[in-house]
């Protein structure tokens, strides 16, 4: 039997339990459009590749199987590049398929042309060619395992258009299997033991590995079994569920924030699934707490995190084990709990002031009125993340999507249509500032035409606000960070969708709750007032020192 090269690779993504893939097609990819017009996978184009990227990107961190998006070759694959960086450094299963021009032969000389392995290879995990039909079903099989597998990543596939149209000799698909990983050592287990019962302040950090899907029930039980008190990074938001209150604060920043009061008084830190690509969530000194590292893979080291153990496995069970040792023998400082009152009473501060526009902290305080716990907040990157990270509660894993490792803008809108597809039945919320949105705004027509029931809030300062707040904070004057906007309002509604403006400071939590309750895409865009930025995260801060 002979068969389509196309229709090898689609019947290997069905293989791996693909449904749908994101993109742009291009003229080298007809030949896998027509195979997926004949699969049971659906196409969903997108307005920009980036966005492709960045929902399939969001696909593997939400569900642990790669997002697959699709380009022509050249300039659609180049547009692929901050999606594969997101993946990338973000540690989010992907699989990314390009076009490319004929390689056995070519008319068209040199014409779009760029040499995308080469320019993908630092930004994934893998990067290959398919030369020939027939390693189509191991190379595929081979992608998903390696996207799939710690550290998760990006990986890239390039089909050129002759292998995708030729005909081969039918080759078996290969069929995928779990693999239990190994467990931690004895010995390591041993040491991570003595060193808990011997600490008189031990912490538990969660930080984005903490997140896996595979992994966040078998934390909540580790802590729920020792009640370690913790805390989280930014990415590490959510991951321990219940326990709340064990719940310290979130290290939005490295140093002086409230939650580094008891980071600093600290002896030993479990820190779970840290990973250093997220900004340090405390700086390691010669005089600070012990490190423990529990991972899937050896910790990394660098000037401010280089732990002093390791437990090493699949973490789930290996926190099991070490609960077995230490549950109901740690010896914790009663003097956690009232400090753990203190910083969270500290961050209830002006969380319902009236002053309009909105403090970051009341935007904060009436998001969190209008979601429910399972609602899903995915941020764009700008100024209102930090105060994100550190006033928003979360009480289930991967309910506030943020990204503290690219950080790049434009993932936002993307990533909400992602888990709005994903959870059709929870309430979703992007949350925008008015630069970020506009990095991928032409995505509310896909968000439109895919009928998503999606809520996008957009921050408007007129500015890069994050990096306005920078200049300040660095002493320089205030110059060339404004823009303009359009009317969000009409904008929203020129793509079928709804459109709110806030007016007064009561006016946010009504309004997202009314434009939940309407359904469909809604934008809703509140004004919001900068100045607590250095009043609380410089001036205040600045005093916290020792
Ligand atoms: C793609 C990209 N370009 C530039 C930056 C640098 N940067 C970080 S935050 C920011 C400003 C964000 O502005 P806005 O989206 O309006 O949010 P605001 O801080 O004003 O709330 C910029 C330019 C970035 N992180 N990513
Ligand atoms: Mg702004």
């Amino acid at each position: 039997m002979m068969i389509k090269g196309s229709d090898l690779l689609v019947a290997a993504l069905e293989n791996e339990g693909v449904e749908r893939i994101f993109g742009v097609p291009g003229e080298e990819n007809l030949d896998v459009v027509e195979s997926l017009r004949k699969s049971r996978i659906e196409l969903v184009v997108t307005r920009h590749e980036q966005a492709a990227a960045f929902m399939a990107a969001t696909h593997g961190r939400l569900t642990g199987r790669p997002g697959v998006c699709i380009t022509t070759l050249g300039p659609g694959a180049l547009n692929l590049t901050t999606g594969a960086a997101y993946a990338h450094l973000g540690a989010m299963p992907m699989i990314m398929l390009t076009g490319q021009k004929g390689i056995l032969f070519s008319r068209q000389a040199r014409f779009q042309i760029v040499d995308i392995i080469a320019a993908m290879r630092p930004i994934t995990k893998m990067a290959r060619t398919i030369v020939t039909g027939s390693s189509i079903p191991t190379l595929v099989r081979d992608a998903f395992r390696e996207a799939m597998e710690e550290r998760p990543g990006p990986v890239l596939l390039e089909l050129p258009e002759d292998i995708a149209g030729e005909e081969v000799k039918e080759v078996p698909l290969v069929p995928p299997h779990d693999v239990p990983l190994p467990v931690a050592n004895p010995a390591a287990l041993e040491r991570a033991t003595q060193m808990l019962l011997a600490a008189k302040r031990p912490l538990l950090m969660a930080g984005a590995g903490a997140n896996r899907p595979r992994l966040t029930e078998a934390l909540s039980d580790f802590v729920r079994r020792t009640r370690l008190p913790f805390f989280n990074t930014q990415m590490g938001k959510g991951a321990i569920a219940g326990g709340s209150n064990l719940y310290i604060g979130t290290a939005a920043l490295s140093e002086r924030d409230y939650v580094h009061r008891a980071i600093d008084r600290a002896d030993v830190i479990l820190s779970v699934g840290h990973d250093t690509v997220e900004k340090p969530p405390f700086l390691m000194g010669p005089k600070g707490p012990k490190v423990i590292h529990v991972g899937f893979t050896p910790a990394h080291v660098e000037q401010v995190f280089y732990p002093h153990a390791e437990l090493v496995g699949d973490v789930g069970p290996s926190l099991a084990l070490l609960a077995d040792r230490i549950e109901g023998k740690l010896n914790i400082d009663p003097a956690f709990a009232t400090l753990r009152n203190e910083i969270l009473a500290k961050l209830q501060d002006r969380a319902e002031e009236k002053r309009f526009p909105l403090t970051p902290q009341r935007i904060v305080h009436d998001v969190r009125q209008v979601m429910p716990e399972d609602g899903m907040v995915c941020l764009d990157n700008g100024m209102y993340k930090i105060w994100f990270a550190r006033n928003y509660r979360t009480h289930v894993a991967n309910t506030l999507l943020l990204d503290n490792a690219l950080a790049t803008m434009g993932a936002g809108l993307p990533s909400a249509m992602m888990a709005a597809m994903l959870y059709p039945e929870r309430r979703v919320l992007a949350v925008a500032g008015d630069g970020g949105f506009m990095m991928n705004s032409q995505e509310m027509e896909t968000a439109v035409r895919l009928k998503l029931n999606l809520v996008v809030l957009i921050l408007e300062d007129n500015a890069y606000g994050m990096i306005r707040w920078k200049q300040a904070v660095d002493k320089f004057p205030d110059f060339g960070l404004g823009f303009g906007n359009p009317d969000f309002v009409k904008y929203a509604e020129s793509y079928g969708a709804g459109g709110r403006r806030v007016e007064s400071a009561d006016g946010l939590a009504p309004a997202l709750d009314a434009a939940f309750k309407d359904g469909g895409v809604q934008l809703v865009v509140v004004p919001v007032d900068y100045s607590e930025n250095v009043r609380v995260l410089v001036e205040e801060l600045s005093r916290n020192v020792g």
